[in-house]
């Protein structure tokens, strides 16, 4: 696989032309962004090292069923107090670029695929559409008895874990946790995007949890282009076409800079 290698991008941010001709080319984009897209919004990403979530918390013991069925009090709420967090929080120019993308690619005629593995909605309030959640939303809570879905978007939950209006159960945050299987049309119609793009982006993620870490590999089989953008090397850097070391604001943002004045 030629690869046009490593580009540290964090200072010299002129990105290299012919990456710019691949993206302003592309007729089907598909884009993956993990948690790092929203870490410039101050939502803690999961493993970077100092600040991610695991490195204070252990995955094991709040996101998986077992945690829930264990301590279901101590889940919920850990899992209200990001909810809240996430509503404070506003997008960021990474996420307001590929919005910027998608209707650049629109207009143009192409198709544009947003695949995210993060449950805080930002995606969405910074306008992209069609957004594919591969591990659910914060945002939204499901009852364990009779499936009551409601987006929450207030205060607090009166008591942990909360009750179903409609039966009394209790509810959960409506993510995917370790050991679940993800919303199988979401999965389906993200397999599909990485399977017939031209164009794959991987942006703000470690690659470590599959199987969205697969879709980049999918992506490869089905010889897409591939640009990685990621503070941290990952495991896919060296099995893309470019892989951009800066930050996800900055490059999405330079990107469409020199796509505009293309
Ligand atoms: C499944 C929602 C089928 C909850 C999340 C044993 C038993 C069961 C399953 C498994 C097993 N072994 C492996 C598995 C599969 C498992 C898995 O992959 N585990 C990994 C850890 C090895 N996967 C699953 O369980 C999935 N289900 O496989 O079902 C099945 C069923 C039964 C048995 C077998 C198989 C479900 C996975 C979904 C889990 N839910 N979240 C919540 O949010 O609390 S995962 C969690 O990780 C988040 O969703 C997150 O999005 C995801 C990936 O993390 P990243 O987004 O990449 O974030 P991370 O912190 O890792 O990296 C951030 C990156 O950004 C860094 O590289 C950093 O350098 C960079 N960065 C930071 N700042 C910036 C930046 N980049 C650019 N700009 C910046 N400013
Ligand atoms: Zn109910």
């Amino acid at each position: 696989m030629p690869t046009m290698g490593e580009h540290d991008v964090s200072h010299s941010i002129d990105l290299p032309d012919a990456l710019i001709s691949v993206v302003c080319e592309a007729q089907r984009v598909a884009v993956m962004t993990g948690a790092g897209v929203s870490a410039e919004s101050g939502i803690p990403t999961f493993r970077d090292a100092m600040t991610g979530l695991w490195s204070k918390f252990r995955p094991e013991e709040l996101a998986t069923p077992q945690a829930f069925a264990a301590n279901p009090q101590k889940v919920t709420q850990w899992y209200d107090e990001r909810r809240r967090m996430c509503l404070e929080c506003q997008p960021n120019a990474g996420h307001e670029a590929l919005a910027a993308l998608q209707q650049i690619k629109r207009d143009a005629g192409a198709t544009f695929t947003l695949i995210t593995q993060n449950v805080d909605r930002l995606h969405h309030r910074a306008g992209s559409e069609g957004v594919l959640e591969l591990h659910g939303s914060i945002l939204e809570w499901r009852c364990v008895g009779c499936g009551f879905l409601d987006e929450e978007t207030g205060e607090p939950f009166a008591q942990y874990p909360p009750t179903c209006p409609q039966c009394g159960d209790a509810r959960r945050p409506n993510v995917v946790w370790f050991g679940e299987m993800l919303p199988a049309p979401v999965l389906q119609a993200a397999d599909h995007a990485a399977a017939t793009c031209d164009l794959f982006l991987s942006v703000g993620t470690s690659n470590v949890v599959y199987p969205a870490a697969g879709l980049i590999d999918t992506a490869l089989a089905h010889d897409a282009r591939v640009i990685e953008i990621n503070l941290d090397q990952t495991s896919a850097s060296r099995r893309v076409h470019w892989s951009l070391r800066g930050s996800s604001a900055t490059v999405l943002s330079r990107i469409i800079e020199q796509l505009v004045n293309a």
